[in-house]
């Protein structure tokens, strides 16, 4: 093999993983409100608005996690914004923030609570 083409190789391989790690960040945000954790099932069930990544309507469903760390972060009746994919053949959460108690699910924070002085 010669260099032109090793460097070639690196060149893809590298902007193939750039564009992975775009797609995973790009994934749109999606509420939900926490009704299980199951951490020997490494498993938390969601009550879930719309993702859009997914095509999928508001229901509660039971995701995989990625990371089983997500599991101590939360508990049942938590508010939480999350990703979530299709990995594998199983909808996954790839990441998951509790939301302040209050916070309604499934909308935006409304911009009226914004001061600014
Ligand atoms: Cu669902």
């Amino acid at each position: 093999m010669n260099a032109t083409m090793k460097k070639l190789i690196t060149l893809l391989t590298a902007t193939w993983l750039s564009t992975a790690a775009f797609a995973q960040d790009a994934l749109p945000k999606a509420d939900g409100e926490v009704r299980r954790v199951d951490a020997r099932a490494q498993t938390v069930t969601l009550k879930h608005g719309e993702i859009k990544n997914l095509d999928m309507p508001p229901m509660t469903m039971a995701f995989k996690v990625q990371d089983p760390a997500l599991l101590s972060q939360v508990k049942a009746g938590d508010k939480v914004r999350f990703t979530a994919d299709k990995l594998g053949g199983n909808y996954t959460v790839l990441s998951l923030e509790p939301l302040p108690a209050g916070a309604p699910a499934g909308a935006p924070a409304p911009a009226a609570t914004e001061h600014k002085h």
